[in-house]
Protein backbone atom coordinates (compact mmCIF):
# COMPACT_ATOMS: atom_id res chain seq x y z
CA UNK A 1 0.00 0.00 0.00
CA UNK A 2 1.04 3.30 -0.79
CA UNK A 3 1.68 5.44 2.21
CA UNK A 4 2.27 9.09 3.18
CA UNK A 5 5.53 10.37 3.65
CA UNK A 6 7.44 7.54 0.93
CA UNK A 7 10.60 8.65 -0.48
CA UNK A 8 10.90 11.50 -2.69
CA UNK A 9 12.64 9.47 -5.02
CA UNK A 10 9.43 6.92 -5.22
CA UNK A 11 7.51 8.08 -8.62
CA UNK A 12 4.30 6.17 -9.01
CA UNK A 13 4.07 6.99 -12.68
CA UNK A 14 6.93 5.53 -15.13
CA UNK A 15 8.77 8.38 -15.31
CA UNK A 16 9.70 10.78 -17.66
CA UNK A 17 6.31 12.39 -18.13
CA UNK A 18 5.58 13.58 -21.49
CA UNK A 19 5.68 17.67 -22.01
CA UNK A 20 6.11 18.29 -18.33
CA UNK A 21 9.30 19.91 -16.32
CA UNK A 22 10.32 18.88 -13.65
CA UNK A 23 8.58 21.30 -11.18
CA UNK A 24 5.22 20.10 -12.90
CA UNK A 25 6.51 16.24 -12.73
CA UNK A 26 6.78 16.54 -8.94
CA UNK A 27 3.68 17.89 -8.83
CA UNK A 28 1.65 15.15 -10.75
CA UNK A 29 3.81 12.48 -8.98
CA UNK A 30 2.23 13.74 -5.66
CA UNK A 31 -0.52 13.93 -6.61
CA UNK A 32 -0.79 10.09 -8.44
CA UNK A 33 0.60 8.85 -5.02
CA UNK A 34 -1.95 10.43 -3.07
CA UNK A 35 -4.25 8.91 -5.73
CA UNK A 36 -3.18 5.17 -4.81
CA UNK A 37 -2.75 5.89 -1.07
CA UNK A 38 -6.71 6.26 -1.88
CA UNK A 39 -6.74 3.89 -3.52
CA UNK A 40 -5.47 1.52 -1.08
CA UNK A 41 -7.80 3.36 1.71
CA UNK A 42 -11.22 1.80 -0.30
CA UNK A 43 -9.99 -0.95 -0.79
CA UNK A 44 -9.14 -1.82 2.87
CA UNK A 45 -12.57 -0.45 3.74
CA UNK A 46 -11.80 2.88 5.63
CA UNK A 47 -15.75 3.94 3.86
CA UNK A 48 -17.05 1.15 6.22
CA UNK A 49 -16.96 3.64 8.68
CA UNK A 50 -19.44 6.25 9.09
CA UNK A 51 -20.54 7.21 5.42
CA UNK A 52 -22.41 10.44 5.83
CA UNK A 53 -22.24 13.58 7.93
CA UNK A 54 -24.09 16.49 9.06
CA UNK A 55 -21.62 18.83 7.74
CA UNK A 56 -21.93 20.44 4.30
CA UNK A 57 -19.34 21.90 2.09
CA UNK A 58 -19.04 25.28 1.03
CA UNK A 59 -21.10 24.27 -2.17
CA UNK A 60 -23.81 23.25 0.00
CA UNK A 61 -23.21 19.72 -0.55
CA UNK A 62 -23.13 17.38 2.49
CA UNK A 63 -20.02 15.93 2.82
CA UNK A 64 -18.97 12.23 3.29
CA UNK A 65 -16.03 11.43 5.70
CA UNK A 66 -13.98 10.77 2.98
CA UNK A 67 -14.43 13.93 1.38
CA UNK A 68 -12.91 15.65 3.98
CA UNK A 69 -9.90 12.21 4.47
CA UNK A 70 -9.01 12.32 1.10
CA UNK A 71 -8.95 16.78 0.82
CA UNK A 72 -6.39 15.93 4.11
CA UNK A 73 -4.79 14.06 1.87
CA UNK A 74 -4.10 15.67 -1.37
CA UNK A 75 -3.02 19.17 0.73
CA UNK A 76 -0.44 17.18 3.02
CA UNK A 77 1.37 15.84 -0.24
CA UNK A 78 1.64 19.29 -2.28
CA UNK A 79 2.37 21.28 0.89
CA UNK A 80 5.32 20.11 1.14
CA UNK A 81 6.34 20.65 -2.54
CA UNK A 82 8.44 24.06 -3.37
CA UNK A 83 6.68 24.53 -7.12
CA UNK A 84 3.27 24.33 -5.27
CA UNK A 85 1.83 28.21 -4.69
CA UNK A 86 -1.28 27.10 -3.64
CA UNK A 87 -4.12 24.88 -3.65
CA UNK A 88 -7.87 25.25 -3.85
CA UNK A 89 -10.14 22.13 -3.80
CA UNK A 90 -13.85 21.41 -3.92
CA UNK A 91 -13.66 20.84 -0.18
CA UNK A 92 -11.10 24.14 0.98
CA UNK A 93 -10.61 27.14 -0.46
CA UNK A 94 -8.40 28.97 -1.60
CA UNK A 95 -4.73 28.45 0.40
CA UNK A 96 -1.19 29.73 -0.07
CA UNK A 97 1.83 27.66 0.18
CA UNK A 98 5.12 28.24 0.48
CA UNK A 99 4.47 31.84 0.74
CA UNK A 100 7.46 32.77 2.29
CA UNK A 101 9.69 30.21 -0.08
CA UNK A 102 10.90 32.26 -3.27
CA UNK A 103 8.57 32.79 -4.92
CA UNK A 104 9.83 32.11 -8.38
CA UNK A 105 9.97 28.34 -7.62
CA UNK A 106 6.39 28.48 -6.06
CA UNK A 107 4.44 28.97 -9.00
CA UNK A 108 1.50 26.73 -9.68
CA UNK A 109 -1.75 26.47 -8.46
CA UNK A 110 -2.89 22.86 -7.71
CA UNK A 111 -7.01 22.99 -8.37
CA UNK A 112 -8.74 19.60 -7.22
CA UNK A 113 -11.71 17.78 -6.71
CA UNK A 114 -10.48 15.17 -4.23
CA UNK A 115 -13.54 13.17 -4.17
CA UNK A 116 -15.46 12.93 -7.27
CA UNK A 117 -18.72 11.44 -6.92
CA UNK A 118 -18.82 11.04 -2.99
CA UNK A 119 -22.46 10.34 -3.40
CA UNK A 120 -21.90 6.73 -4.95
CA UNK A 121 -19.80 6.03 -1.69
CA UNK A 122 -23.13 4.79 -0.05
CA UNK A 123 -23.50 2.13 -2.85
CA UNK A 124 -20.11 1.03 -3.61
CA UNK A 125 -20.21 2.32 -7.18
CA UNK A 126 -17.31 4.03 -8.72
CA UNK A 127 -15.23 6.81 -7.24
CA UNK A 128 -12.44 9.45 -8.55
CA UNK A 129 -10.39 12.59 -7.99
CA UNK A 130 -9.59 15.22 -10.57
CA UNK A 131 -7.36 17.31 -10.73
CA UNK A 132 -5.40 20.19 -12.67
CA UNK A 133 -2.02 22.36 -12.06
CA UNK A 134 -1.95 25.95 -13.08
CA UNK A 135 0.38 28.32 -13.74
CA UNK A 136 -0.22 31.23 -11.63
CA UNK A 137 0.07 34.34 -13.76
CA UNK A 138 -1.08 37.28 -10.81
CA UNK A 139 -4.20 37.22 -12.74
CA UNK A 140 -7.45 34.84 -12.17
CA UNK A 141 -6.82 31.48 -13.80
CA UNK A 142 -7.98 30.77 -16.82
CA UNK A 143 -8.66 27.62 -19.00
CA UNK A 144 -5.44 28.90 -21.14
CA UNK A 145 -3.05 28.57 -17.94
CA UNK A 146 -3.57 24.97 -16.88
CA UNK A 147 -0.47 22.83 -17.92
CA UNK A 148 -1.67 19.57 -16.83
CA UNK A 149 -4.66 17.99 -15.78
CA UNK A 150 -6.08 14.24 -15.11
CA UNK A 151 -8.54 12.16 -13.22
CA UNK A 152 -8.40 8.82 -11.30
CA UNK A 153 -11.44 6.52 -11.22
CA UNK A 154 -11.48 3.92 -8.05
CA UNK A 155 -13.35 1.15 -9.04
CA UNK A 156 -12.46 -2.99 -9.37
CA UNK A 157 -9.27 -1.43 -11.00
CA UNK A 158 -7.66 1.64 -10.07
CA UNK A 159 -6.69 4.50 -13.64
CA UNK A 160 -4.83 7.41 -13.96
CA UNK A 161 -5.39 9.50 -16.70
CA UNK A 162 -3.05 12.56 -17.43
CA UNK A 163 -3.24 14.93 -19.86
CA UNK A 164 -0.47 17.77 -20.99
CA UNK A 165 0.62 19.62 -24.08
CA UNK A 166 1.57 16.43 -25.87
CA UNK A 167 -1.43 14.71 -25.58
CA UNK A 168 -3.18 12.20 -23.02
CA UNK A 169 -2.01 9.45 -21.35
CA UNK A 170 -3.58 6.55 -19.43
CA UNK A 171 -1.71 4.41 -16.48
CA UNK A 172 -2.99 1.22 -14.35
CA UNK A 173 -2.25 0.88 -11.08
CA UNK A 174 -0.35 -2.30 -9.82
CA UNK A 175 -2.66 -5.05 -7.90
CA UNK A 176 -0.58 -3.82 -4.56
CA UNK A 177 -1.41 -0.63 -5.22
CA UNK A 178 2.37 0.78 -5.30
CA UNK A 179 2.57 2.58 -8.67
CA UNK A 180 1.11 2.68 -11.68
CA UNK A 181 2.44 1.40 -15.23
CA UNK A 182 1.42 2.59 -18.44
CA UNK A 183 -1.66 1.80 -20.52
CA UNK A 184 -2.26 3.45 -23.34
CA UNK A 185 -1.86 6.96 -25.17
CA UNK A 186 -5.81 8.27 -25.77
CA UNK A 187 -7.61 10.14 -28.08
CA UNK A 188 -11.56 10.52 -28.11
CA UNK A 189 -13.13 8.80 -30.84
CA UNK A 190 -14.82 11.82 -32.77
CA UNK A 191 -18.56 10.01 -32.99
CA UNK A 192 -19.13 8.12 -29.90
CA UNK A 193 -21.76 5.40 -28.55
CA UNK A 194 -22.73 6.80 -25.65
CA UNK A 195 -23.90 9.49 -24.20
CA UNK A 196 -24.60 10.65 -20.22
CA UNK A 197 -26.39 12.98 -18.95
CA UNK A 198 -29.24 12.91 -15.65
CA UNK A 199 -32.34 12.53 -17.49
CA UNK A 200 -34.02 13.15 -14.28
CA UNK A 201 -33.30 16.91 -14.42
CA UNK A 202 -35.17 16.70 -18.08
CA UNK A 203 -38.37 18.73 -17.12
CA UNK A 204 -36.03 21.71 -16.09
CA UNK A 205 -33.82 22.39 -19.25
CA UNK A 206 -34.57 25.16 -21.30
CA UNK A 207 -35.66 24.47 -24.82
CA UNK A 208 -32.20 25.23 -26.14
CA UNK A 209 -30.72 22.57 -23.69
CA UNK A 210 -33.18 19.58 -24.38
CA UNK A 211 -32.61 19.96 -28.24
CA UNK A 212 -28.90 19.63 -27.66
CA UNK A 213 -29.14 16.33 -25.14
CA UNK A 214 -31.86 15.50 -28.39
CA UNK A 215 -28.93 15.91 -30.83
CA UNK A 216 -26.40 13.85 -28.99
CA UNK A 217 -29.00 11.02 -27.89
CA UNK A 218 -29.78 10.01 -30.81
CA UNK A 219 -28.09 6.82 -31.89
CA UNK A 220 -26.22 6.60 -28.65
CA UNK A 221 -26.99 4.48 -25.46
CA UNK A 222 -27.33 6.43 -22.30
CA UNK A 223 -24.55 5.66 -19.57
CA UNK A 224 -24.66 7.62 -16.35
CA UNK A 225 -22.81 6.37 -13.03
CA UNK A 226 -23.41 9.75 -11.09
CA UNK A 227 -19.63 10.22 -10.53
CA UNK A 228 -17.94 12.74 -13.23
CA UNK A 229 -15.19 11.23 -13.43
CA UNK A 230 -16.61 7.51 -14.09
CA UNK A 231 -18.38 8.57 -17.14
CA UNK A 232 -16.20 10.44 -18.37
CA UNK A 233 -13.79 8.20 -18.90
CA UNK A 234 -16.09 5.86 -20.66
CA UNK A 235 -16.59 8.71 -22.95
CA UNK A 236 -12.28 9.14 -23.42
CA UNK A 237 -12.45 5.14 -24.61
CA UNK A 238 -15.97 5.24 -26.49
CA UNK A 239 -16.60 8.47 -27.02
CA UNK A 240 -20.34 10.37 -26.90
CA UNK A 241 -20.69 13.51 -24.45
CA UNK A 242 -21.14 14.03 -21.08
CA UNK A 243 -23.53 16.39 -20.03
CA UNK A 244 -24.16 18.47 -16.43
CA UNK A 245 -26.63 21.28 -17.82
CA UNK A 246 -28.00 24.12 -16.13
CA UNK A 247 -31.63 23.52 -15.11
CA UNK A 248 -34.19 26.58 -14.92
CA UNK A 249 -34.41 27.29 -11.46
CA UNK A 250 -30.34 26.63 -11.34
CA UNK A 251 -28.81 28.21 -14.31
CA UNK A 252 -25.32 28.30 -13.85
CA UNK A 253 -25.54 24.51 -13.39
CA UNK A 254 -23.90 22.05 -10.13
CA UNK A 255 -20.22 21.12 -11.24
CA UNK A 256 -17.59 23.32 -10.29
CA UNK A 257 -16.03 25.78 -12.75
CA UNK A 258 -12.65 25.32 -11.76
CA UNK A 259 -12.58 21.98 -9.78
CA UNK A 260 -14.43 20.19 -12.57
CA UNK A 261 -15.00 21.55 -15.86
CA UNK A 262 -11.36 23.61 -16.40
CA UNK A 263 -9.22 19.74 -15.60
CA UNK A 264 -11.77 17.57 -17.76
CA UNK A 265 -11.97 20.36 -20.81
CA UNK A 266 -8.36 20.26 -20.68
CA UNK A 267 -8.09 16.49 -21.13
CA UNK A 268 -11.17 16.43 -23.37
CA UNK A 269 -9.43 19.19 -25.71
CA UNK A 270 -5.65 17.20 -25.77
CA UNK A 271 -7.36 13.79 -26.48
CA UNK A 272 -9.36 15.76 -29.83
CA UNK A 273 -12.52 16.31 -28.00
CA UNK A 274 -14.62 19.57 -27.35
CA UNK A 275 -15.75 21.31 -24.40
CA UNK A 276 -18.50 23.97 -23.68
CA UNK A 277 -19.95 25.56 -20.86
CA UNK A 278 -23.82 26.60 -21.06
CA UNK A 279 -23.33 29.48 -24.00
CA UNK A 280 -21.58 26.78 -26.20
CA UNK A 281 -18.17 28.94 -25.29
CA UNK A 282 -15.34 28.21 -22.53
CA UNK A 283 -12.60 29.70 -24.76
CA UNK A 284 -10.87 31.80 -21.79
CA UNK A 285 -12.75 31.88 -18.65
CA UNK A 286 -12.00 35.12 -16.61
CA UNK A 287 -14.13 34.21 -13.86
CA UNK A 288 -12.82 35.81 -10.31
CA UNK A 289 -14.83 33.07 -8.45
CA UNK A 290 -12.74 30.30 -8.03
CA UNK A 291 -15.70 28.98 -6.56
CA UNK A 292 -18.11 29.34 -9.13
CA UNK A 293 -20.27 26.69 -11.24
CA UNK A 294 -21.49 26.15 -14.56
CA UNK A 295 -23.38 23.86 -16.97
CA UNK A 296 -21.21 21.32 -18.47
CA UNK A 297 -20.62 19.88 -22.09
CA UNK A 298 -17.85 17.55 -22.95
CA UNK A 299 -16.94 15.03 -25.26
CA UNK A 300 -16.19 13.97 -28.95
CA UNK A 301 -15.61 16.78 -31.47
CA UNK A 302 -18.79 15.73 -34.02
CA UNK A 303 -21.43 15.98 -31.09
CA UNK A 304 -20.04 18.90 -29.50
CA UNK A 305 -20.19 20.79 -32.72
CA UNK A 306 -23.73 20.07 -32.53
CA UNK A 307 -24.33 21.11 -28.82
CA UNK A 308 -22.00 24.46 -29.65
CA UNK A 309 -23.92 25.25 -32.29
CA UNK A 310 -27.38 24.70 -30.29
CA UNK A 311 -26.45 26.98 -27.60
CA UNK A 312 -24.72 29.52 -29.13
CA UNK A 313 -27.85 29.82 -31.46
CA UNK A 314 -30.28 29.99 -28.46
P1 LIG B 1 -19.21 15.74 -5.97
O1 LIG B 1 -17.90 16.16 -6.55
O2 LIG B 1 -19.57 16.50 -4.74
O3 LIG B 1 -19.32 14.28 -5.80
O4 LIG B 1 -20.38 16.19 -7.00
C1 LIG B 1 -20.22 16.06 -8.37
C2 LIG B 1 -20.98 14.88 -8.89
C3 LIG B 1 -20.43 14.44 -10.22
O5 LIG B 1 -19.45 13.47 -10.02
C4 LIG B 1 -21.62 13.88 -10.92
O6 LIG B 1 -21.53 13.99 -12.32
C5 LIG B 1 -22.74 14.70 -10.38
O7 LIG B 1 -22.30 15.25 -9.15
C6 LIG B 1 -23.95 13.89 -10.12
O8 LIG B 1 -24.95 14.73 -9.66
P2 LIG B 1 -26.50 14.32 -9.79
O9 LIG B 1 -26.72 13.31 -8.74
O10 LIG B 1 -27.22 15.61 -9.55
O11 LIG B 1 -26.71 13.78 -11.17
MG1 LIG C 1 -17.05 16.33 -8.22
Amino acid sequence: MATQGQSPSHAPLPAPLRGLDEAQSEIVQAIAETTLTIAALLRDGVADGPRTTNRKNRFGDTQVPLDRLTDDLFGSALRTLKAVGAVASEESPLTEVNASSDSASARYLVLLDPLDGSSNVASGAGLGSIFAVVLQTGAPPTSGDVVAAGYAVYSWETTFVLATAEGVDSFRAAVDLSTYSFEKALQMPTEGTTYAVNEGTRGKWTSATQAAIDAVSVGRSARYSGCFAVDFHRIMLDGGVFAYPGTIDRPEGKLRLFYELIPMAYVARAAGGEAADGDGALGVTLAADLDATTPVYLGSREPMQAVIRILTEQ
